[in-house]
């Protein structure tokens, strides 16, 4: 194999640059996320990051502060979430040693040094990232898994080449089934997930170099990730370092055991209920947020308040958002042009305020295929693609 292994000493030496930098935060205060068990840490210099809710430390698990989504369209490096299963892939790589290596099922093995693959066009892509977990706090029933609230999602600006040039230079052989993508973790079992061929092939799908121009730091897979819009986040290896093209279908536990949902409509099933057939996940749901009020927050009487937040799907353009106080009567709400198809696209509306007392409001997304969030969230027992139509509950005075 081409792959840089770092040495054990050069590796536990840098494990403990890690923990220096995670148990020394510059500065840490408390947080509650909205359900049980939601004490978080705030804190602030952890793996070059700004502010950060800390789940876990080793291997890390950084959620972003909600407000960071009424900042702007793009999430910043910095303040973008951080997710990886094992603390096992490299800090460092040998870059002029880095190679790509491409193999399997087909015609020509390819090993490309980042130069190689700089060689190629390269285009910029507007996508969100978005945990297949994200949100899994709120379950009910709970369930085990990372305690997210609603910060597990990102939108960057990838840049990076087709994946499709490189598999169309490697030749992949007719009965190809499926592809298969390994980083340098090197904890077992391996972390691989792997696409169809003609999802691979999709143009968009990106073996990706920079994020908000810039290069990629550590933590988001330097020096190459797979990016591949409009998919659960899962798929997008970091470290990229082995493509294998199969004649049949994935049989690694990252496929075949973990990240699968219930085959059913919805990806739900009932707590309790005898495991039936399971599918790998894939693409996401339709999903809004209002960014700029939380729950509790006081409106004044009588008055017209600006709400605005953010929308995305990862199954079509977002075509629709629209806001309401009952569930029933629903007002659309203006969306702004830019964003890109895959990216997040922002809205916003006024909202009148009636009298004193309490009011609610929902806010829903649908997208081009007509996909609509559901009033009430599924359960599956991996806390896995919750999506519901997010509500608030505001004091008029
Ligand atoms: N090599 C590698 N790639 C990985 C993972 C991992 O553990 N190892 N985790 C995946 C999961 S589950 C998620 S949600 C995203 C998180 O990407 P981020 O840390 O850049 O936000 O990376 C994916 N790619
Ligand atoms: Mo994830």
């Amino acid at each position: 194999m081409d792959h840089f292994i770092p040495s054990r000493r050069h590796f536990m030496g840098l494990l403990g640059v890690t923990a220096a930098a995670a148990f020394a935060p510059l500065r840490a205060t408390d947080l509650q996320l909205p359900f049980d068990n939601g004490k978080r840490r705030l804190v602030e210099g952890v793996e070059g990051k700004g502010q950060m809710i800390l789940q876990r430390t080793r291997a890390p698990l950084l959620e972003t502060p909600f407000e960071v989504y009424d900042q702007g369209l793009i999430t910043p490096v910095d303040r973008f979430y951080v997710r990886w299963h094992t603390a096992s892939a490299p800090r460092q790589i040998d870059t002029p040693a880095f190679r790509v290596h491409v193999h399997g099922h087909v015609e020509r093995e390819l090993s490309l040094t980042l130069a190689d693959i700089s060689s190629l066009p390269a285009r910029e892509i507007t996508a969100v990232s978005q945990c297949a977990g994200n949100s899994r706090g709120f379950s009910d029933p709970r369930v085990p898994g990372a305690q997210w609230g609603n910060g597990a999602m990102g939108n960057a600006v990838w840049r990076g080449v087709s994946l499709r040039q490189v598999l169309d230079r490697a030749g992949v052989k007719a009965g190809a089934v499926a592809i298969r993508f390994r980083g340098l973790d090197a904890m077992p079992p391996q972390f691989g997930k792997s696409l169809a061929v003609d999802v691979a092939r999709n143009d968009d799908v990106l073996l990706a170099t920079h994020m908000n121009g810039q290069p990629l730091p550590w933590v988001h897979g330097f020096p190459l990730r797979l990016v591949v819009p409009g998919w659960f986040a899962t798929y997008w290896v970091k470290t990229l370092s082995d493509i294998e093209v199969l004649d049949t279908e994935d049989d690694n536990y990252w496929m075949a055991k973990a990240y699968r949902i219930p085959t059913t409509p919805d990806g739900s099933t009932t707590p309790g209920a005898p495991a039936g057939a399971t599918t790998p996940i894939s693409t996401m749901p339709p999903r809004s947020f209002v960014t700029n009020l939380h729950d509790g927050d006081r409106l004044r009487a009588h008055s017209t308040q600006v709400i605005r937040g953010i929308a995305f799907s990862g199954k079509g353009a977002i075509a629709r958002v629209e806001w309401s106080a009952d569930g029933h009567a629903w007002h659309r709400c203006q969306l702004d042009s830019e964003g890109g198809k895959y990216g997040f696209r922002r809205w916003h509306a006024q909202m009148p305020v009636g009298a004193a007392g309490q009011q609610r409001l929902l806010v829903r997304a649908t997208d081009a295929g007509g996909n609509v969030q559901p009033p009430t969230a599924g359960w599956n027992p991996g806390g896995f693609m919750r999506n519901v139509v997010e509500s608030l509950n505001l004091v008029v005075a």
